[in-house]
């Protein structure tokens, strides 16, 4: 999991919209109880609430938008999490003090409540003021946003309707329809949704500037197939399904199209564009293209106009307009008549949507989301060069750190530790940017799932506690990493080795799963729990999401967690990392990049394939923290095996750039056997064995003694 930027539905999607039924909570019960630690706000006595300095206080915020929102006579003003469109804004993160990426805000004339996930509860008590109710949208009972909306909005009539307004770029036609199913079915009540074309939060805050930056040309060594034979599968996908049109509305869909990457949106290497595919023509919308289009841009995107006339190579005609022209000039081409059906997605926002004629409207999922999801032979090169990489600058930084704090030479705190890292990686030959700002968290900071390193929480890491680091980039061979480790540099105590051997015991598990084709996340999922809830303990977020080729550190369809039905492919990449966390305590969690390919089975029942993993991060875990005795021998074995991996794999090239690191790595990675293991010397088992042994020996020689002297 990643901090503070932007996540796509499919993972936001994770715990978000709870479907229970409605709760009736009262914001007392919401709040906290008396014993709150005080990085907690305190909402026991509402005349003097209490705050650590990490809140932002809204009051005054708040009333400017409830004054907005009087003037266009709105009962309620919804204000999602900005999708990557407008993903410089953080209108939500404004209003709220709230910085995590996954969340929901809402304010009627007189409430305000915030939604968001298992992975921010702490975070959000952190953030926010005594004027938010915070839903904790992953526990049972809480109300989705449309039934609290149903629940706490008055009674309205035919003619005078109560009105809940959004900004129609900001929300997705699904969503939309969530509350508006909703509202219809309670007709009694007239709730009506409206979209208000103006962003009320822009008429009470200063609106910051959206950059645009240049863009980069993924090379074809790296990307396997030129944009123009993309562009032409997805033509023939469009002629299979009857359609004449396609709307590319997420940013990481038209950058892996055109082998083009950005750096528009903080940390993820996309720029702000939609494409709309036709049969006979391609149109990329970008912003300032007499600026971006430079002669080698012009060049890779064949910008030579002739083969617009030119039939058979057709699917190689581009247009490039203007990004602020997309939606006017989507309304005026659905209108056409040889424009019947226009495939968008259902993530698409409803301004999109409200630009295609609804009798032509073909909701479906995009394909490109599958295909830049199954990476080609180029693009797993491309991963596997960038991991490699990555897994170098890691095994640096974990070897510095450890070193740093147990001799106390400087001082190491999570945001110089954060530095750290993105320094190794930056000497990494093919390294851009991080892929998402580090979560480094020691001790208690460790059990924030999404926490990010303030000045305000900001602490010395020491030998007394665990630290937990999770923290990723973007490489230029077409890979986005993304690696968590928890460490101690000091002496743990029973507990934490519990926790972070059984972690670890999960991890494992679901890198050893072996299943055939058709089997998706959501059955594999408990492979990484169990050995958590044998102990009666969880976590509150998945356990893998998929990872782009130098695009979104969260990437659909694929993930691993208890809703997902997508058949796993091979050459899909997943993060395999569980977690456990103990509030106000510490967090172990161990996220480890896994592909999937296919197992070597003695048997293919019913002709299928079967699939297991194979790991692509390599960094060794920490042998400080295994409890041994808890593990299988199976996974003792791949614990070996992964081991050596890294050493082979991974320790010459740490050798050539730092001896002393690869002295830490070899001491990491000693090959262990299990203390119930027939080859461990002092193992029982094995005594047992050799004391059978030697009766069997003893009596064999009994009986063959004997056999001489009778005969
Ligand atoms: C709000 O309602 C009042 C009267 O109910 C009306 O005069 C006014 O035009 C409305 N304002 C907007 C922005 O719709
Ligand atoms: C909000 O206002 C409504 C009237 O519109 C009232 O019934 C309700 O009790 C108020 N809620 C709170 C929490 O003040
Ligand atoms: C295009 O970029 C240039 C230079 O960055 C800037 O001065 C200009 O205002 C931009 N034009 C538009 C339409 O954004
Ligand atoms: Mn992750």
């Amino acid at each position: 999991f990643t901090s503070a930027k932007a996540v796509p539905d499919a993972v936001l999607g994770e715990h978000f919209h709870s479907k229970g039924k409605i709760f009736k909570r009262s914001v007392q019960e919401t709040r906290v109880q008396d014993d709150i630690p005080d990085t907690q706000r305190d909402c026991t006595d509402k005349d003097n609430p209490k705050y650590p300095p990490t809140v932002t206080e809204t009051t005054e915020r708040l009333s400017d938008l409830r004054d907005v929102m009087a003037e266009y006579n709105v009962s309620a003003y919804i204000i999602p999490t900005e999708d990557w469109h407008n993903e410089c804004y953080r209108r939500r993160q404004w209003i709220t003090g709230f910085s995590g990426s996954s969340g929901l805000a809402i304010v009627t004339h007189n409430q305000s409540a915030l939604w968001t996930d298992g992975r921010y509860y702490l975070q959000a008590e952190q953030q926010l003021d005594c004027n938010w109710i915070l839903m904790r949208s992953s526990d049972d009972g809480t109300p989705s946003a449309w039934d609290w909306l149903e629940d706490v909005l008055p009674y309205g009539t035919s003619n005078e309707p109560i009105i809940v307004a959004f900004d129609p770029t900001l929300l997705s036609i699904s969503t939309y329809n969530n509350y508006a199913d909703a509202f219809k079915e309670s007709k009694d009540k007239s709730i009506i949704m409206q979209s208000i074309q103006n962003n009320l939060i822009d008429e009470v805050w200063e609106e910051p500037e959206c950059s645009n930056n240049p863009l980069l040309i993924m090379e074809k060594k790296w990307a396997g197939v030129d944009w123009w034979d993309k562009v032409e599968d997805i033509q023939g996908l469009m002629k299979a399904a009857d359609v004449e049109m396609m709307v590319l509305h997420a940013l990481d869909d038209t950058a892996w199209l055109f082998n083009l990457r950005g750096s528009d949106v903080h940390n993820t290497a996309v720029f702000f564009s939609y494409t709309i595919i036709e049969l006979d023509k391609t149109t990329l919308y970008i912003k300032n293209t007499t600026e971006l289009v430079t002669d080698e841009i012009g060049k890779h995107l064949l910008t030579d106009m002739k083969f617009c006339q030119n039939t058979p190579q057709i699917h190689k005609c581009l247009h490039i307009n203007e990004y602020d022209d997309f939606q006017n000039e989507l309304r005026d081409a659905t209108k056409s008549d040889i424009i019947n059906k226009v495939w968008i997605s259902t993530s698409a926002s409803y301004a999109v949507y409200g630009n295609v004629p609804e009798n032509k409207q073909y909701s479906a999922a995009i394909p490109i989301q599958e295909m830049k999801a199954v990476k080609n032979d180029k693009e797993v090169d491309g991963m596997i060069n960038g991991y490699n990489q990555d897994s170098v600058a890691v095994i640096e930084f974990l070897h510095w750190i450890e070193g740093a704090v147990t001799n106390e030479e400087i001082e190491v705190t999570e945001i110089s530790a954060g530095n750290k890292v993105e320094e190794f990686r930056r000497k990494q030959e093919d390294f851009v940017s991080p892929s998402f700002d580090p979560i480094s968290g020691f001790g208690p900071n460790g059990a924030v799932i999404h926490y990010s390193s303030t000045d305000e929480t900001n602490v010395k890491i020491t030998t007394d506690d665990m630290y937990l680091l999770d923290s990723g980039g973007q490489y230029k061979c077409g890979a986005t990493t993304d690696i968590t480790r928890t460490m101690h540099f000091g002496v743990p105590k029973d507990s934490h080795k519990e926790a972070y051997t059984r972690v670890l015991m999960g991890a494992i598990d679901l890198a050893l799963a072996i299943f055939p084709e058709g089997t998706s996340g959501s059955r594999l999922d408990v492979h990484a729990r169990q050995h958590l809830w044998d102990n009666g303990w969880t976590y509150l977020h998945g356990t893998g999401h998929g990872i782009g080729a130098m695009l979104n550190v969260h990437e659909g369809p694929f993930s691993i967690n208890s809703r997902n039905t997508e058949s796993l492919q091979p050459n899909v990449f997943l993060s395999d990392e569980p977690g456990y966390y103990e509030d106000n305590d510490y967090g172990v969690r161990l996220e480890t990049i896994i592909r999937v390919v296919k197992a070597d089975t003695p048997n293919n029942f019913g002709g299928q394939d079967y699939y297991t993993f194979r790991a692509v991060t390599l960094v060794p875990f920490d042998p400080k923290l295994i409890k041994y005795s808890l593990m299988s021998p199976r996974q003792i074995d791949w614990l070996n095996r992964y081991n050596a991996r890294i050493r082979t794999e991974i320790g010459p090239l740490v050798q050539a750039e730092n001896v002393e690191a690869y002295d830490w790595l070899i001491k990491m990675t000693v090959h262990v056997t299990h203390p119930d293991l027939d080859d461990h010397p002092d193992s029982p088992a094995n005594k047992m064995h050799q004391s059978i042994a030697s009766y069997v020996a003893m009596f064999a020689a009994f009986v063959i003694a004997t056999l001489f002297i009778t005969i």
